[in-house]
């Protein structure tokens, strides 16, 4: 399988994370790729390139202009202001109020945030661009012929909308990736959303489409982050009525339980005629994961991966969350091995 990646990810590292009225060293953390990495070494799995120069073009097919200046200048602004710290905000456009971007960057930031744990510093437009680049040099190969690839992405993507950041995510690579299948012709796209947290932002820039189906497998919103979107009953809108599937779990979830579910995104992947398959893959369902409540044991990888094969389409593998660095990389390979085991 061919394996896209960069060490641009290094660029974004913030110090703090908000947690628990707190400023923690961040969950999501550079480290994370060190143990995919090595562990994809150990599976012989040594196909690994760079990705090409990132079109901004397939970007803005997703996301907003406002946004993305924003995200570009953010830091710089930032600086000009002459705040000390990483760029937070003090101050949301929570109900009731105007949905209006202000001038001021300390307002621009609470314009563009959907949570508040997520912190920009001087690196992580870079960081977020070549996450991008990574997961559309994927998608360039599989359009080329391959028929799969892994876009090992940092930072993550799938809470991203097309205009707000937060759950450690900037751009939305799944959906960057999806729509870029779009244009280069496939008809039909699922995603396929297996990371514990519900994938909102992809969620919310397909919801009125017809074209591209949205299934995720979650903790559920009463009990889990995002905590805003991922009930059962968002089904789509518009065209898109009947084109998003989620399936939010309760607490202590296993296998049995969460692969019945599985099965269920599958076979409804199947019906809809999905030419090809993106797959935004968190291993944060894992049982020793730090943030999540679900019970997946490393071997239950295998069997997503394998799972997944049975689909018999095109796939692309995006790499979401994941926080029990020490296991993410034997879950997250799992997958990929259930996946060319199966898929034969
Ligand atoms: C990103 B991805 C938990 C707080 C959660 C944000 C989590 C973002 C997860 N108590 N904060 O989906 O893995
Ligand atoms: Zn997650």
């Amino acid at each position: 399988m061919k394996i896209v990646f960069s060490e641009d990810h290094r660029l974004h590292f913030p110090q703090g994370e908000l947690y628990g009225g707190e400023l923690v060293t961040p969950f999501e953390r550079p480290s994370r790729m060190e143990y995919i990495l090595r562990a994809l070494q150990d599976r012989k799995m040594t196909d690994i390139i760079a990705p090409r120069k990132l079109d901004m073009r397939k970007v803005r097919a997703v996301h907003d202009r406002g946004y993305l200046r924003f995200l570009a200048s953010a830091w710089d602004e930032w600086q000009k202001a002459g705040f000390r710290g990483e760029v937070m905000p003090t101050s949301i456009p929570n109900r009731s109020l105007r949905q209006k971007e202000p001038k001021h960057i300390d307002g621009r930031v609470g314009y563009y945030i959907h949570s508040l744990e997520t912190c920009i510093t001087a690196g992580t437009w870079q960081a977020a661009q070549s996450s991008a680049a990574v997961a559309l040099t994927a998608q360039a190969l599989m359009s080329e012929g391959a028929p799969h690839a892994f876009a090992l992405c940092r930072p993550p993507g799938h809470h991203a909308h097309d205009d707000l950041y937060g759950g450690y995510c900037f751009l939305n690579n799944a959906a960057i990736a999806a729509e870029a299948f779009r244009a280069a012709g496939a008809a039909r796209v699922a995603i396929l959303d297996v990371d514990f947290h519900h994938g909102n932002g992809t969620q919310d820039i397909f919801y009125e489409r017809a074209d591209v189906l949205f299934c995720s497998l979650h903790g559920e919103p009463e009990n889990a982050y995002p905590y805003f979107l991922g009930y059962r009953d968002e089904t789509g809108a518009g065209p898109g009525e009947g084109c998003n599937h989620n399936y939010p779990l309760p607490p202590g979830t296993a296998y049995d339980r969460w692969g019945r579910a599985l099965d269920d995104a599958c076979r409804r992947i199947a019906r809809f005629g999905a030419e090809v398959i993106v797959v935004s893959l968190g291993v944060d369902t894992f049982k020793d994961d730090p943030i999540s409540f679900f019970k997946l044991q490393s071997e239950d990888y295998l069997r997503l991966g394998a799972r997944i094969a049975r689909l018999r389409k095109p796939t692309l593998f995006v790499m979401e969350g994941g926080y029990a660095v020490a296991a993410i990389g034997v879950n997250t390979v799992n997958v990929l091995d259930g996946f060319l085991q199966a898929a034969g």
